[in-house]
């Protein structure tokens, strides 16, 4: 069997930087990707609209100075193709191709208890033996197809925005089903609305978005940015969501009506999140009703029809499903080839061969694009199969997703040096990724050149450090209304999932403190297993 120091599933973002690190570090390092190139998410998200709502400037990777300076963004958010295109160039750059195994999937991840190393298993029915196993898979991509009766009856084209084809889709002259209406969806729509003959959008749950303010960055911006980045990069590393953006200062409740609305109106012309207007929008009522209230009349005023307008119209706690931004969503259903379906009222009964029946009528198209989300965070964890000591596999020590229980979101007890990259219970799913993705990679670097300098054999979370770790988690998102809602955070899109919520909501700063302070301390709350005594230098080295 071949034996290597290091295992990462996923060439994305994660699995990319984690592979640049480790081999520096001298590591025998194989990423397994599932696609055929890099991209991770990016690789697979290829739906009309796809973009990423994190500025372009700070989506990206602050490790190297100069990869910094010689990629220029074009547009303040970027879309996919801008993004897999960023991911190819340090995939060349960094020369990462060669230790990446494509169109391979991992099957299994078992640690063996004996020979202290993880046994992974993969679809081309080869085990590789790994002293660390890293999973770079992300949050987002499992994804998720409701299971609709007559799901395999439809004898139109079939889509997922999660997976999409590689090949151009052209759906100009057709009828067009789109489910859901999450972020894919609210991206997609607007797009496809402008090529289809007709477009049904079957809503679940009406949603708040504001507009993105989408576009070219001018060149003084972009120069300034370069100029300035390594105070750019302090402020991202030290703030709640991993962007430079100041935090808002002011109490949404000491503002009088016209400040408050004077304040979501600048949000709303210049694009961005509403939630940085003011600084209690998720941790009070009554200043978040003030937000929800503004998207609400701002519907209304769009949107022509008003029985539409109504159907369009949010009345959950804004901020409890993650907010969008978009490019025309509202103004899209004032379109004459576009019907609302609500589907709340009247679910979905079946798909049928030529479109779908609801408990109120058929609707017939040519294509159906599930825009559903993904069994979001435990989903990839457990497609791997990680089983730890004792042949525990991850998803029974977490009960299927409802009791998380994690170190720093890196680590669980009973799965020695299994490390996760935005594991559950850190800030990913609110933050900037790029910058959680770099700050978990460059601990595990840490963490594994440690070891190796002081030849330990192994590193586990305590049982107690992850049982105060995920109290923790709690008290602090309890504090808040993020978790409060039906969401994807807790599973809810997703029948019979009950996840616990497995977001750190403190902040990308205050996390990063704890994790460096962790790791100041000589890893207090980890297990430190040296080599045994007879261990040969190979094995030590391996
Ligand atoms: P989301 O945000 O989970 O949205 C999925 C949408 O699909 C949402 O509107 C769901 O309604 C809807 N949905 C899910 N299941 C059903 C069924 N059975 N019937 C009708 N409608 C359904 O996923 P996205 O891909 O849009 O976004 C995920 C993240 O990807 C996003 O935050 C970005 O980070 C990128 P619901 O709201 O659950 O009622």
């Amino acid at each position: 069997m071949e034996r290597i120091d290091a295992i990462v599933v996923g060439a994305g973002f994660s699995g990319l930087y984690m592979l640049h690190r480790l081999r520096e570090e001298g590591l025998s390092t194989r990423v397994f990707e599932l696609g055929d190139d890099v991209g991770g998410v990016w690789y697979w998200n290829r739906y009309p609209g796809a973009k990423c709502d994190i500025e372009s400037v700070y989506y990206n990777y602050t490790f190297s100075p100069e990869l910094l300076q010689e990629w220029t963004w074009e547009n303040r958010y970027p879309d996919q193709p801008a993004i897999l295109k960023y991911l190819n160039h340090v995939a060349d750059r960094f020369d990462l191709r060669r230790d990446i195994q494509f169109k391979t999937r991992v099957t299994s991840a078992h640690y063996d208890q004996k020979s202290k190393r993880w046994l992974v298993q993969t679809d081309d029915g080869k085990t590789v033996s790994a002293k660390y196993f890293i999973s770079g898979v992300g949050c987002l991509s499992s994804s998720n197809t409701p299971k609709f009766k007559g799901l395999d009856s439809f004898q139109g084209e079939c889509f997922h925005t999660g997976s999409w084809p590689h090949e151009p889709v052209d759906f100009k002259g057709k009828r067009v089903g789109v489910i859901g209406t999450g972020s894919s969806g609210i991206q997609a729509i607007p797009v496809i609305a402008k090529q289809a003959q007709h477009l049904y959008v079957f809503q679940r749950t009406p949603q708040y978005t504001i507009p993105a303010g989408n576009r070219p960055y001018d060149e003084a911006f972009i120069r300034d940015t370069k100029a300035n980045y390594g105070a750019i990069k302090q402020q991202m590393l030290q703030s709640w969501s991993g962007t430079p953006k100041k935090p808002p200062e002011r109490s949404a409740l000491d503002a009088t009506e016209q400040e408050r609305r004077s304040a979501y109106e600048a949000v709303w012309q210049d694009g961005g999140q509403l939630l940085s207007a003011f600084k209690d929008l998720m941790t009070n009522l009554d200043a978040n009703a003030t937000a929800g209230q503004f998207i609400r009349d701002k519907i209304g005023e769009i949107v022509r029809d008003p029985a539409v307008a109504k159907a369009l119209t949010p009345s959950y706690v804004y901020g409890t499903k993650r907010p969008v931004l978009d490019t025309g969503y509202y103004e899209t259903f004032n379109r004459d080839n576009v019907t609302l379906v609500d589907v709340k009222s009247a679910p979905v009964v079946e798909i049928t061969a030529n479109g779908l029946r609801t408990t109120e009528g058929d609707y017939e198209f040519d294509a159906l694009v599930f825009a559903t989300g993904y069994d979001v965070v435990t989903g990839p964890l457990f497609r791997l199969d990680v089983r730890g000591k004792e042949g525990v596999a991850l998803k029974d020590k977490w009960a299927n997703g409802s009791s998380i229980q994690t170190y720093l979101g890196i680590a669980t007890s009973g799965f020695p040096n299994f490390f996760m990259i935005t594991g559950p219970q850190s800030p990913a799913l609110l933050s900037n990724n790029a910058i959680s993705i770099e700050q978990h990679v460059e601990w595990i670097t840490d963490c594994i050149r440690y070891l190796r300098e002081h030849k330990l054999e192994s590193i586990e979370s305590n049982v107690e450090a992850e049982q105060a770790w995920s109290k923790h988690c709690k008290e602090v998102s309890d504090a808040t209304l993020f978790s409060q809602g039906e969401s994807y955070w807790t599973g809810a899109n997703i029948e019979g999932k009950h996840m616990t919520f497995p977001v750190y909501v403190a902040g990308v700063g205050v996390y990063r403190g704890i994790c460096d302070k962790v790791q100041a301390n000589g890893y207090e709350g980890f297990s430190l297993t040296p080599y045994p005594a007879n261990a040969n230098a190979e094995a030590v080295q391996a």
